[in-house]
């Protein structure tokens, strides 16, 4: 079973990922998502990011279950979530490539500017950062690494620990 903590989560980057907002995730709003990535694509490889992006369509498709109308709602988000912890290297490949995005001057860093970018590009829409980005710099020299990156990324989508400061990747929670 998915904990609350799980489902608030899931809840927020379910409203990103229905980019359509028709309520179920579909092959369509993963290709809108991927368009939105490939636009910003900082020092990624723009092919590389949009096959990660798109890889995670048939995870979702397959947990969609028998009714086969290949649209993903998201209790069946929260299935394929629960089972992110066997998923690890599908899980750190994508915060790879989403940092190779954003890192949109290339030094290997994110900057408190590209999160931003990184944020808005997840949602779609302009989102203040100011408070959670300080939480997710975890040594305070104003930058995340790829590691730290990655550990944030990891937590939001395998862990279930409120006082994380990778649940908050996103910003706040849903209520
Ligand atoms: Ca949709
Ligand atoms: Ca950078
Ligand atoms: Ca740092």
């Amino acid at each position: 079973m998915a904990s609350e903590l799980q489902r608030r989560k899931v809840s927020g980057v379910f409203r990103a990922m229905d980019v359509d907002g028709d309520g179920r995730l579909t092959e369509a709003d993963f290709q809108a998502l991927a368009r939105r990535w490939t636009a910003v694509a900082g020092s990624a490889d723009p092919e590389r990011l949009a096959s990660v992006m798109t890889g995670w369509w048939p995870v979702l498709r397959a947990a969609s279950g028998r009714d086969g109308d290949n649209a993903v709602t998201i209790d069946e988000v929260l299935l394929v979530v629960e089972g992110l912890g066997d998923r690890a290297d599908a899980v750190s490949a994508t915060a790879d490539a989403m940092f190779e995005a954003v890192d949109i001057d290339g030094d290997g860093l994110i900057s408190r500017s590209e999160y931003g970018a990184l944020i808005e590009t997840w949602n779609g829409t302009p989102t203040v950062t100011d408070e959670v980005f300080p939480r997710l710099d975890l040594d305070g020299d104003g930058h995340l690494t790829r590691d730290e990156f990655r550990t944030h990324w990891t937590e939001f989508w395998a862990g279930d620990d409120p006082d994380a400061p990778g649940t908050y990747v996103f910003g706040a929670l849903v209520e």
